[in-house]
């Protein structure tokens, strides 16, 4: 059975993603890097280095100029995040949370994000969740499993006993080389990877979800 549902934090509980935009398009203005919101949609879900190499390209930076860079960004970052609310919570995310306690299902955070902490405190989601696996928890980010595995773990439950929620195609795959169920939101060509496509948390029950993760 289903005991655990993980939830990936930017794209699936908070829209965090427009300020890291705005953070990366910032400091690629500095640098004059070629940059736009089209190009950071391949940055979803992908981790602060590696999005920093795919916005540098092959314009080569030493090791210093580009840890240099990722202190900038995520200044800009921290900065953008302070007036993060409840208000800025996904719909449906919170009438999901009170569905999963009411059923007894444990929940959990799975980010890539350094910044998950302050901001699942500042969306006042600390006290619903049971874990938080961050930026901070493993050392390969998604798409490795290890951050989900994590998760679980923290959660006392084996892998096929848990649910992850994902908004990126990297998050997808991590969670099935974890063994888990996935769950999938946005479009098919992102998420379709996952056992259960959905256009995102509004107006989805868990108990429709269960079902089709359940055999
Ligand atoms: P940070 P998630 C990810 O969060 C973001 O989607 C991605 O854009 C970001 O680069 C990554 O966290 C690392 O974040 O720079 O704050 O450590 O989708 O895994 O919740
Ligand atoms: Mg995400």
């Amino acid at each position: 059975p289903i005991r655990g549902v993980i939830f990936d934090l930017d794209g699936v509980l908070t829209d965090t993603a427009e300020y890291h935009y705005r953070s990366w398009q910032r400091l690629a203005d500095e640098e004059e890097l070629p940059f736009d919101r089209d190009a950071n949609e391949a940055l979803r879900g992908v981790s602060r280095r590696e999005s920093l190499m795919l916005i540098v390209g092959d314009r080569t930076y030493s090791e210093a100029q580009l840890h240099e860079m990722m202190e900038r960004k995520n200044g800009y970052y921290v900065e953008l995040i302070q007036t993060v609310s409840p208000h800025d919570l996904l719909p449906g995310a919170l009438t999901l949370l009170e569905e999963l306690r009411q059923a007894g299902i444990k929940t959990a955070i799975g980010s890539a994000s350094k910044n998950a902490r302050p901001v699942v405190e500042k969306l006042g989601i600390a006290d619903q969740v049971d874990a938080i696996a961050d930026g901070y928890s493993v050392e390969h980010p998604k798409p490795a499993p290890d951050l989900f595995l994590f998760a679980a773990q923290e959660l006392g439950l084996d892998p096929g006993e848990c649910v992850v929620f994902e908004d990126a195609a990297a998050g997808v795959e991590a969670a099935l080389a974890a063994g888990m169920w996935a769950v999938g939101l946005g479009p098919e060509e992102r998420v379709g990877a996952a056992h259960v496509v959905l256009p995102s948390l509004a107006d989805m029950h868990w108990s429709a979800v269960q079902e089709r993760v359940q055999q």
